[in-house]
């Protein structure tokens, strides 16, 4: 952790993510974006639900947090919102969380257009509990309730999103460490709803059960596997085949 983030941590607590937990990376690279666009951390309030993920905000940021039910977050959050609109409010949270248990929230918070940024800790798995499958784990994947494979399509949480109304859509994997930085000022400063799908690797629970080797190896193959959509346009369909485009897909902040 650089110097100068090291400010918007708690004092006193230890990040005790796995070893080559992607979230480590995001937690940073939230900062940095905070850091580089000179928001009073103060006038913020991050908002969490209930797995890895959501240990991002708390208990390691030094500022105002709620850490709440599980699939509550954007309720909780939305709810803050709208008794302070001022508040610059943030939530991070994994994929299971606001995606599965929380997936309506979501959805209507989008449709609503509600002036919130909401990142989600996409690791394909619910990692804190064992590493269960849930609505982005790929098809065949194995995780714990899944040991052929999942049967079941992916759901492409971008589109969704999108398709519901938010203004401001991207997904970057934690890989791509300055657009993932430069998404999440881009999403603050937008009004409305702004979300941010951040690919985080899961070593110890989704890449141990995919053999899918070391957390490097995890961090290379995410590098390999991401590209931006820009370029995946004059790519055949052939040549996208387990491939994850990444980007921003709507963009409303001008
Ligand atoms: C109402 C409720 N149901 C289930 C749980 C158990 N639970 C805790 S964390 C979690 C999964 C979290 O998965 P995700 O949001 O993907 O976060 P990750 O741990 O993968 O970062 C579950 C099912 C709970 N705490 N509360």
């Amino acid at each position: 952790m650089a110097r100068d983030l090291k400010q918007y941590l708690r004092p006193g607590v230890t990040l005790s993510f796995c070893p080559g937990c992607g979230d480590r990376i995001l937690l940073r690279l939230i900062l940095r974006a905070i850091d580089e666009l000179k928001i009073d951390i103060d006038d913020m309030l991050f908002v969490s639900g209930i797995g890895c993920a959501a240990w991002i905000p708390s208990p390691y940021f030094n500022a105002d947090t709620l850490h709440t039910l599980h699939g509550r977050a954007i309720a909780f959050a939305t709810g803050a919102k709208m008794f302070n609109p001022k508040l610059k409010t943030m939530v991070i949270s994994g994929d299971g969380d606001l995606a599965d248990i929380g997936g309506n929230h979501l959805i209507h918070a989008a449709r609503r257009n509600i002036d919130l940024t909401v990142i989600c800790a996409n690791n394909m798995n619910y990692a804190m509990t064992g590493g269960q499958v849930c609505s982005t784990t790929p098809q065949g994947a194995f995780t714990q309730t899944t040991p052929q494979g999942n049967p079941y399509r992916p759901i492409d949480l971008c589109k969704l999103v999108q398709a519901a109304g938010a203004t401001y859509v991207a997904r970057y994997s934690v890989t791509q460490r300055f657009a993932l930085i430069n998404s999440v000022e881009r999403a603050l400063q937008t009004r409305g709803f702004s979300f941010i799908e951040a690919l985080t690797p899961c070593p110890v629970q989704f890449g141990r059960r995919n053999q899918l080797g070391a957390p490097a190896d995890m961090l290379k193959s995410l590098v390999g596997k991401c590209v931006m959509k820009e370029d995946a346009e004059n790519l055949s369909s052939e040549e996208l085949k387990g491939k994850i485009i990444t980007g921003e897909f709507s963009d409303g902040c001008g």
